[in-house]
C-alpha cells in the first residue's frame, strides 16, 4: 500500500467490523472500500456504508462543522454557529451550576452505539462518572434482558462461541437473529460457505432464513414455548445429556416435570411451527456438535428474559458446550481480549449515589421537572426510543438544557440548545472490537476532523477542564489510552503494528467456549433454576412461555433492523434513501385482502400510544398476524414521526429491557 491509501476499520454496531481501505485523491477527496485481505469482509463494504462513507459522512455541507447554539424554539432545528470556548464555557457553567443546586443526579445522559470504537464509545464515561450523572442504560434499549438472563444462568453473557469453530459444527442454529441484514458479511462467507445444515427461528422469512435447511417461522412473542417443545422431543428421544447436566448444571429436575405436556403437536399449537419440524430441528441440533446464535430479536418481547432463558437450556440439556464446534454467542465483549472495561470508563470515579434509569423511563423522567439537563452522545433517541411523542414533548421543555454530541443534525439535534460536531471515525486512531468474532483491530486517522469536528474524547476533556475538574482520567490521552488498551489484550501489541495488519485474529488459535466449565455463577454450576432468579423479579424456573395473540384483528408490529440504515445512522444520506423509498410496512397477503387494502396502498398503522402512516405491501415472508415495519427512519425531512411513535416503552420481564416486538396495532386504509 502507498501512502495515499489508509486501512482502517469500520467500528459501526455490527458483528462484521469489516476492514476497509481509505483512498485519498489529490483534491483532497477521498474514496472508502473494503480491504481485500480483511477475513470478513473480503474487499466489500455493505451497501448501506459504502455509500454513506462516500456519501454524507464526508459531505461538509451535511456534517455538523462546527458547535452550533440554538436561536429559535426547541424542535425547530434553528440555530447558529459559536466558538468551542463559548459553547463549552457556557455548558460548563450550566451544568456546575445544576451540580450544585440540584445535584448531578438532575443530568441524564444518553449514549450507546453510533460508534464502537473503544475510546470515543467510553471515554466520555469517564466524565460522567467523574461528576455521578444519571446513566440512562443503553442495553435497555435493545438487548438487556437477555444479557441479563444469561448472567444468571451462566455466569456471563458476552464469552461467546468462536466463530473460527464452526470447521467442527455439524449444525448451526440461529435463533432470532437476522444475519442477512445485520451481520451481512457473515451471512455472505460464514453461513454461506460451511456446508453444514443451518437451522433459523425467526417469524420472518428473511434471507437468511430462506437460505436455511430448516425454517422455524414461529408466532413471535413464543419462543419459550418453542424451546420447551424442542427439549421435549429430545427428551422423548432419550437425548438427554444427563451426565453432562449432573455434572455442570444444577436445576434440571425442575425443567425435566414440565416437559410431558410440551409436546410437538402442542408446540405447534402454541407457536403455529410445524410438529414435524420441529422434530427435526430438535434432534439435529441435540445431535451436534451444534452452535446456537442468540440474535437480539427475540428477547425484546414481554417474555425477553424467560426466552432467554429457555432457549438458554438447549446447549445445557445436550451437552452442546466445552467441545470443538459446539457453543452458544450472543455477543463476544471486550473482556474476550482482556480489556478492563473499568478501567475505559474509570468506573472507579462514580460515586455510590449515582443511578442509572432505563430507556423505557426516558419519556416520563424528561418530563419531571427534578430532570435539569440531558446531554446525548452516539445515540438519536428522538428516532430510537419508545414513546416517541412524549419524548418529544418533554425535550422541547424551555427549562431543559439539551447537549447533543453528533456527526449530523438528527431529529434529536433538533431540541438541543448546544450541538457540538463530533469527528468521525475515519477522523482519529482508536481500537475496535468485533463483538461477534474476537479480532482487535486498528481503527486509523485517514483525514483530518472536517471543520471545527473533535472526537467525542476531546470534548469531554475539554468539558471536563472548563468545570473545574481535575481527576487525571479525564485527561488521559488518546495515544496513551490505545497503548494500555492493546497491552491488555496483548502484551507488546502496538498501534503501529496493529495499523499495519489492520485486524488480528485473537488468539491465534481457535477457542472452545466453555472449555474448562469455569462458569462464573455463585455455585460455579450452569445455574437452571433458582433463587438468583426470583431475586431478579423471574420465577424459579424457565417455563413455556408464549405471549397471547393480538386479539380484535389487531397485528403484531415488529421492526427490527433495516438493511439500508444502521440504527437511524445514513437516515439523511440522499442515495440511502433512494434505496430506502417510502417507508414500508409489509403483511402477509390474506391480513391485506381481509382489510380490503390493496399492495401499495397508504395505510394508517394505530394505538393507543401513537398512529403512523406509511405505505402497505404484501410479502409472504410475514405470518399472518404480523406487521413488520422496519426501524430508524429520520422524521426530520417530512413525515412527523417513526415506528416508535407505536411504541409504548413496555417493559420485558427482566432487567427493565425493552419489550419493542411486543407491540399490538391495528391497521386499515389511511
Ligand atoms: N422500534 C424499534 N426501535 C428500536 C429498535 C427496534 O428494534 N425497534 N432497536 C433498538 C436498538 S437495538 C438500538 S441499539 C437502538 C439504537 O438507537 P441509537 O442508539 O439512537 O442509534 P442511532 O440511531 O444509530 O444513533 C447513533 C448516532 O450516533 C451518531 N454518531 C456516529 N458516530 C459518532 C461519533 O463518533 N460521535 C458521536 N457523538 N456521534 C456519532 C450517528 O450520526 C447517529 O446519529 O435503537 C433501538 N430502537
Ligand atoms: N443493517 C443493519 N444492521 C444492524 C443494525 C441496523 O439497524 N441495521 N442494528 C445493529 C444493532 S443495534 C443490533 S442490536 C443488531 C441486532 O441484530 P440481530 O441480532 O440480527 O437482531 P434484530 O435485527 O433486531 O432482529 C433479528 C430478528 O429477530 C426477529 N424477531 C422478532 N421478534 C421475534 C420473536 O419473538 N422471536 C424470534 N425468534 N425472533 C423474533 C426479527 O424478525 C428479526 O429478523 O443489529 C446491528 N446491525
Ligand atoms: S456496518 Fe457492518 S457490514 Fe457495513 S461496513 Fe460496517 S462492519 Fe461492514
Ligand atoms: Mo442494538
Amino acid at each position: 500500500m502507498d501512502a495515499t491509501t489508509i486501512r482502517t476499520t469500520c467500528p459501526r454496531d455490527c458483528y462484521d467490523a469489516c476492514g476497509m481501505l481509505v483512498k485519498l485523491s489529490a483534491d483532497g477527496g477521498i474514496n472508502v472500500v473494503g480491504d481485500p485481505e480483511h477475513s470478513v469482509s473480503r474487499g466489500a463494504l455493505c451497501g448501506k456504508c459504502s455509500i454513506g462513507y462516500n456519501g454524507v459522512w464526508r459531505d461538509a455541507s451535511v456534517r455538523l462543522t462546527r458547535p452550533l447554539k440554538r436561536v429559535g424554539p426547541k424542535g425547530t432545528g434553528r440555530f447558529e454557529p459559536t466558538s468551542w470556548n463559548e459553547a463549552i464555557g457556557d455548558i460548563a457553567n450550566r451544568l456546575n451550576t445544576i451540580r450544585g443546586r440540584d445535584g448531578a443526579g438532575a443530568i441524564l445522559q444518553t449514549h450507546y452505539t453510533g460508534t464502537c470504537s473503544l475510546i470515543a464509545g467510553s471515554f466520555p464515561l469517564r466524565f460522567f462518572n467523574s461528576i455521578g450523572a444519571t446513566e440512562v442504560d443503553p442495553d435497555t434499549v435493545c438487548n438487556k434482558a437477555g444479557h441479563a438472563a444469561l448472567q444468571l444462568m451462566y455466569g456471563e453473557s458476552t464469552r461467546g462461541f468462536d466463530p473460527r469453530t464452526i470447521d467442527g459444527s455439524r449444525c448451526v442454529m440461529i435463533w432470532g437473529a437476522n444475519p442477512s441484514t445485520s451481520a451481512p458479511h457473515m451471512h455472505q462467507y460464514w453461513l454461506s460457505e460451511t456446508p453444514v445444515p443451518k437451522i433459523v427461528i425467526d417469524p420472518i422469512r428473511h434471507e437468511t432464513a430462506a437460505a436455511a435447511d430448516i425454517h422455524l417461522q414461529l408466532y413471535p412473542g413464543t419462543d419459550g414455548a418453542l424451546a420447551f417443545a424442542m427439549l421435549h422431543v429430545i427428551w422423548a428421544a432419550g437425548r438427554i445429556d444427563r451426565a453432562f447436566l449432573a455434572a455442570r448444571s444444577q436445576g434440571w429436575e425442575e425443567i425435566e416435570g414440565q416437559l410431558a405436556a410440551c409436546t410437538p403437536a402442542w408446540g405447534e399449537a402454541t407457536t403455529g411451527v410445524p410438529a414435524r419440524l420441529i422434530e427435526d430441528a430438535a434432534l439435529l441440533y441435540a445431535a451436534g456438535p451444534s452452535l446456537l446464535w442468540m440474535g437480539q430479536g427475540f428477547q425484546r418481547q414481554s417474555f425477553g428474559g424467560n426466552a432467554m432463558r429457555a432457549v438458554g437450556l438447549l446447549p445445557a440439556a445436550t451437552g452442546n458446550l466445552g467441545r470443538y464446534g459446539a457453543g452458544f454467542l450472543y455477543l463476544n465483549g471486550w473482556d474476550t481480549r482482556g480489556v478492563d472495561a473499568g478501567y475505559l470508563t474509570a468506573a472507579h470515579l462514580k460515586p455510590k449515589s449515582a443511578h442509572s434509569i432505563s430507556h423505557m423511563d426516558l419519556a416520563s423522567r424528561l418530563e419531571s421537572p427534578e430532570t435539569k439537563a440531558i446531554v446525548t452522545w452516539n445515540n438519536n433517541i428522538a428516532v430510537s426510543s419508545p414513546e416517541q411523542r412524549r419524548l418529544r414533548r418533554a425535550l422541547a421543555r424551555d427549562d431543559l438544557l439539551q447537549v447533543t454530541l453528533d456527526l449530523f443534525q438528527t431529529d434529536t439535534a433538533n431540541y438541543a440548545d448546544y450541538v457540538l460536531p463530533a469527528a468521525s471515525f475515519l477522523e482519529f486512531d482508536d481500537v475496535v472490537m468485533s463483538y461477534f468474532n474476537t479480532s482487535i483491530s486498528a481503527q486509523v486517522k485517514a483525514v483530518p476532523p472536517l471543520g471545527e469536528a473533535l472526537p467525542n474524547q476531546e470534548i469531554f476533556r475539554r468539558l471536563a477542564a472548563a468545570m473545574g475538574l481535575t481527576n487525571p482520567e479525564l485527561f488521559e490521552t488518546d495515544a496513551d489510552m490505545i497503548a494500555i488498551l492493546l497491552d491488555q489484550a496483548k502484551p507488546g501489541l502496538t498501534f503501529e503494528t496493529l495499523a499495519e495488519a489492520g485486524t488480528i485474529e485473537y488468539p491465534v488459535q481457535p477457542v472452545v467456549q466453555f472449555e474448562h466449565h469455569d462458569y462464573r455463577t455463585s455455585s460455579g454450576k450452569i445455574e437452571l433454576t433458582g433463587s438468583t432468579f426470583i431475586d431478579a423479579g423471574l420465577p424459579r424456573a424457565p417455563f413455556a412461555s408464549a405471549e397471547a395473540r393480538p386479539a380484535g384483528g389487531e397485528l403484531r408490529l415488529l421492526s427490527p433492523a433495516s438493511k439500508w440504515l444502521m440504527n437511524s445512522s445514513f437516515g439523511n444520506d440522499p442515495k440511502i434513501l433512494k434505496q430506502l423509498g417510502e417507508d414500508e410496512a409489509f403483511v402477509h397477503p390474506e391480513e391485506a385482502q381481509a382489510r380490503g387494502i390493496a399492495s401499495g396502498a397508504r395505510v394508517r398503522i394505530a394505538n393507543p400510544t401513537g398512529a403512523i402512516t406509511l405505505r402497505l405491501r404484501v410479502s409472504l415472508d410475514v405470518p399472518r398476524g404480523v406487521i413488520l415495519a422496519h426501524k430508524s427512519r429520520w422524521t426530520a425531512n417530512g413525515t412527523r414521526n417513526n415506528v416508535n411513535a407505536l411504541n409504548p416503552g413496555n417493559k420485558a420481564d427482566l432487567a427493565e429491557s425493552c419489550a419493542v416486538h411486543s407491540i399490538n396495532v391495528s391497521l386499515a386504509p389511511a
